[in-house]
């Protein structure tokens, strides 16, 4: 099948869609579509995606958006190896998980967040930093406390084995350590997080390794 992804090297939404198609084995292209130019907000790419956001998935059978439904498609259209626990607990979890990073932690650092506090509210990189920092370590003080609670023996989330969990932890991890976010008080996090990076699906979808990454020196 035909995948075509549109996205950015350090996209997180992105980065969750790479990470799922590579566990699946499933081969696509990618098109970068520049957030730093404001690519996203053009006429072109809005008919592709009416909100201005990456990714968007093209298949044969139109185009997708949203990477929660695009987790789900690329879940169903491939089931195995799955990303979602067959145990209905685990599944709950994992869901739960994702949704911290995606409904609660991610949106509100996305970049026009964090042009509109420079623009409308004055502040500066240290500012709009201390914001990152701010709700990321909330976000991640829950998912610790989940992750204690659950006293599975680690080091995933939710299982045995890297799941929907570790598809959202990763590239909110890397985007924890962009802002500098100390990790010391998240150990369980830190510890899924290394991992899942040690698994190749999940280092192929590194950001700085992608085509559109900038080039070292
Ligand atoms: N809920 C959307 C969020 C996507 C999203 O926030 N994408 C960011 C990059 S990670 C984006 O395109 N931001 C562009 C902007 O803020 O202008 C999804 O999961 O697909």
């Amino acid at each position: 099948m035909k995948l075509t992804l549109y996205g950015y090297w350090r996209s997180s939404a992105a980065y969750r869609v790479r990470i799922a198609l590579n566990v699946k084995g499933v081969k696509y292209n990618q098109v970068s579509v520049n957030l730093k130019d404001g690519e996203q907000r053009g006429a072109t790419y809005k008919s592709r995606q009416p909100q201005g956001f990456v990714p968007a998935l093209e298949t044969p059978q139109g185009t997708l958006i949203q990477s929660p439904a695009i987790l789900e498609w690329i879940e169903e259209t491939w089931p195995s190896p799955a990303l979602l626990p067959a145990d209905a607990m685990l599944r709950a979890r994992a869901r739960a998980c994702a949704a911290v990073i995606g409904c609660d932690i991610h949106p509100i650092q996305n970049l026009r967040i964090l042009q509109f506090i420079r623009a409308e509210y004055g502040q500066d990189d240290a500012g709009v930093t201390a914001w990152c920092r701010r709700w990321i370590s909330d976000g991640f003080a829950a998912l610790e406390r989940m992750a204690e609670a659950d006293g599975g023996a680690g080091p995933w989330l939710a299982g045995g084995g890297p799941t929907l969990a570790e598809v959202y932890l990763v590239p909110q991890m890397y985007n924890a350590r962009r802002f500098g976010v100390d990790l010391a008080p998240y150990p369980r996090l830190v510890a899924a997080d290394t991992a899942a990076q040690a698994h190749p699906a999940f280092a192929a979808a590194a950001p700085e390794i992608q085509p559109d990454a900038p080039k070292e020196g």
